[in-house]
């Protein structure tokens, strides 16, 4: 499309809004944007795009802007049952999200990155490897710079790594990523979605425009991510913790073993510095995007050994009288606590926060097993301990600092208190990172 003279609106002004906003108008567009935040609280953004002409629709979203735009551009904290939206969509307004209008300016492999949890540790470790392996590397999408961002430095990168998210795959028309990767699918966003088959559909949009000339990078181990995988049109290239691979890449006795068209690479385990059997997916994941797309086994390797954990994703803050604490505060849903709780053994959990509409009854079994006292805070306590309060000691708490003094005093010496809340964090905190450095300051005060 040529964007000179276009009437584009861009719906949704905080970072997603700003870079394309900044894009379009760049291209000659004739752009208005609109957010239903106030300008005094949008100032910050607003000095971004002061150099350019763009019109404002503050405080509101008029549906006659959405249906005289010859192209709505929306950001992915939009939901996309917003009524202005619906009827732009009746009335043929071409409607498209930032990934796909960034997809529409990259030239260069493009290795997407979805799935419910790892996205940003397997999108970090591709970066590191392409990187390490000599490329120009873009690293972007969900994990916070916008995939546009690449369009507007006007740079010529030799491969791009993006962290996809179900809300940016929602108006994607030819997204069409060369290697795509499903890493895991478990409940997460239904305060979004109508239902988790819904949530599913989304994440699995990924795959949507790719051809057998392109590979879909699928965790073979996932019963859920294996049946969707069947009847792709890419070539699906699995990967396994379980399974010996005749094609695919798989772990077994202290190896991952790589294999694609006859040809194979093994890299020993034992020296990896990033714990977790979740991890070690994430890795296989990754090195399966570096080799497929070109890279080197041995530069691949020397990545992966170096690589170290990412904050806030079961990072272990401190030993204090025998109890180790441990801070996943990026444990935002069921399934990536599942992980944490999979890790150690008598665990004081603290948990909670803002609930995000799932059920928590897929930790029971682990809870039974090895939390010995779960201590519950925010929103979504009432209903945590519904579920859950039945199996172990339960208490609550009115904030994190209250939290970690009452772990503290219940702990036995041998054990290890836990952070992982299975909830988002906009109840009681700005976000996640806000939460871990509170937990952090609390523990430290211990
Ligand atoms: N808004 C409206 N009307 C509405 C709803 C929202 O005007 O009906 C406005 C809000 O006031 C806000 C803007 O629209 O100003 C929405 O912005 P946004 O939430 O899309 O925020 P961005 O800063 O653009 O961040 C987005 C992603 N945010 C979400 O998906 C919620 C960021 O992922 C991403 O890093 C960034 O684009 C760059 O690609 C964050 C995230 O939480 C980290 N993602 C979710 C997750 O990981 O679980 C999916
Ligand atoms: P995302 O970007 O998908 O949120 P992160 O890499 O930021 O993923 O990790 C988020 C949370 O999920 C952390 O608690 C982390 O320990 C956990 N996690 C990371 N990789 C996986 C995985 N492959 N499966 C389950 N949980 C994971």
């Amino acid at each position: 499309m040529e964007y000179t003279d276009k009437n584009i609106l861009v719906v949704g002004l905080a970072k997603t809004g700003v870079a394309c906003a900044r894009f379009l108008a760049s291209k000659g567009a004739r752009v208005t944007v609109t957010d239903m935040r106030s300008e005094a609280i949008l100032e910050n953004q607003l000095a971004e795009l002061a150099k350019f002409k763009i019109n404002l629709e503050l405080e509101r979203h008029d549906e006659a802007t959405f249906l005289a735009s010859d192209l709505i551009v929306v950001s992915p904290g939009v939901p996309m049952d917003l009524p202005q939206l619906v009827s732009a969509k009746l009335a043929g307004r071409e409607i498209i999200s930032e990934i796909e209008l960034a997809s529409r300016f990259i030239d260069a492999p493009l290795a997407a990155i979805t799935g419910t949890n790892g996205k940003t540790t397997t999108t970090t470790i591709l970066g590191a490897i392409f990187k390490h392996n000599g490329y120009h590397t873009f690293v972007g999408g969900n994990i916070g710079n916008p995939l546009i961002e690449l369009a507007e430095s006007h740079q010529i990168f030799d491969q791009v790594v993006a962290e996809i998210s179900s809300f940016q795959l929602e108006w994607i028309t030819s997204f069409r990523p060369t290697v795509a990767v499903l890493l895991n699918l478990s409940e997460d966003h239904l305060d979004r979605y109508p239902d988790y088959q819904a949530y599913i559909d989304a994440k699995l949009r990924i795959f949507e425009n790719q051809t057998e000339d392109d590979f879909a990078v699928v965790n073979r181990d996932d019963l859920l991510v294996w049946q969707h995988a069947q009847g792709l049109k890419a070539t699906v290239f699995p990967f396994s913790r379980k399974f010996e691979l005749e094609e695919g890449i798989f772990y077994k006795d202290g190896v991952i073993t790589y294999r694609h068209e006859g040809h194979e690479e093994c890299f020993p385990t034992a020296a990896i510095r990033l714990q977790g059997v979740h991890n070690l997916e994430n890795i296989m994941a990754a090195v399966a995007c570096a080799l497929l797309l070109g890279c080197r086994p041995d530069e691949t390797f020397e990545t992966i050994l170096c690589f170290e954990a990412l904050h806030h994703r079961m990072e272990f803050v401190r030993e204090v009288n025998g109890v180790c604490y441990y801070e996943d505060s990026k444990a935002t849903n069921v399934g990536s606590v599942e992980k944490a709780l999979e890790s150690f053994a008598d665990i004081t959990l603290i948990a909670g926060g803002k609930d995000k509409g799932g059920s928590y009854a897929p930790l029971a079994p682990l809870v039974k097993e090895r939390v010995r006292h779960l201590i519950l805070i925010g929103e979504a306590a009432e209903r945590m301990k519904q579920e859950l309060g039945g199996l172990t000691d339960t208490r609550r708490a009115a904030t994190m600092e209250d939290a970690v003094r009452l772990a503290a005093q219940v702990t036995a010496t041998g054990g290890t208190v836990l952070m992982s809340p299975a909830c988002s964090s906009f109840d009681m905190f700005r976000d996640y990172e806000e939460r871990a450095l509170r937990f952090i300051a609390a523990v430290k005060e211990l």
